[in-house]
């Protein structure tokens, strides 16, 4: 049995459901407080994806996705997927941060809706999101010198392009004409923030990403029955 324990709206977490629904691979998934982390108390590790199959507890999204791709989807590489792997992980997905949190304002707003989809108790998703649009600023704006980002949207609809120039090349999917692990890599990244806007985003900016990401999410976003 796989267990996933994860925040809802995490990106890493987002890119090992990707893999886990395109497979159609069962898995439970448990919700992580963000405060406290006490569902992963049998771990030092305090970050989520943290994925348990069966005795095997593995951490960090890139060794869990690989795990579950030897294990289950087993789905080909390409020469140059380990490079697009590492692109989601370095680039891509530190885009997120300043698009859905640059002021307490939107922060709190967007909050809303990642906590939409949790089932943690009113009080709790109120403090959560009083302490969350507080401090999520803060990290986005540090996480946005870190990584030398200067106009976040600007260059997150670079992004977008180069994935659909480099990346997709004209076929459907990274993967040709059927998704592969890549392909699960990067709508699972973007798609854990569906809700806030930010694929609206990508699909109004290049017409060639919306049809992929709608291609891919019949395929990526369900939960196998
Ligand atoms: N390199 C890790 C990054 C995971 C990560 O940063 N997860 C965030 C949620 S999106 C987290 O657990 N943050 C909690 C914390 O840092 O306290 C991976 O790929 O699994």
């Amino acid at each position: 049995m796989i267990t996933l324990y994860q925040f809802n709206a995490c990106p890493f977490c987002w890119k090992v459901k990707a893999l886990l629904n395109y497979a159609k691979q069962p898995y439970e998934t448990v919700e992580v407080s963000p405060f406290g982390m006490k569902e992963i108390d049998f771990i030092e590790h305090k970050k989520v994806p943290v994925l348990r199959d069966d005795e095997e507890i593995i951490v960090e999204s890139a060794k869990i996705v690989k795990h579950v791709n030897d294990k289950y989807s087993q789905l080909p590489m390409q020469d140059d997927a380990e490079q697009w792997v590492k692109w989601v992980d370095d680039e891509l997905v530190h885009y997120l941060p300043p698009l859905i949190h640059p002021t307490i304002k939107v922060s709190y707003a967007n909050f809303s809706h990642i906590l939409d989809t949790t089932d943690m108790g009113w009080l709790k998703a109120a403090f959560t999101r009083i302490a969350g649009s507080l401090v999520m600023p803060k990290v986005a704006r540090k996480m946005q010198a870190k990584h030398n980002i200067e106009h976040p949207e600007k260059e997150f609809k670079q992004a977008i392009d180069k994935w659909v120039t480099e990346g997709l090349q004209g076929k459907p999917f990274f993967g040709g004409e059927q998704a592969d692990f890549v392909d699960c890599s990067v709508f699972g990244v973007l798609h854990s923030s569906h809700q806030l806007g930010i694929t609206e985003l990508a699909g109004k900016h290049n017409a060639v990403f919306a049809e992929w990401y709608a291609q891919c999410q019949p395929l990526m976003s369900n939960k196998p029955a």
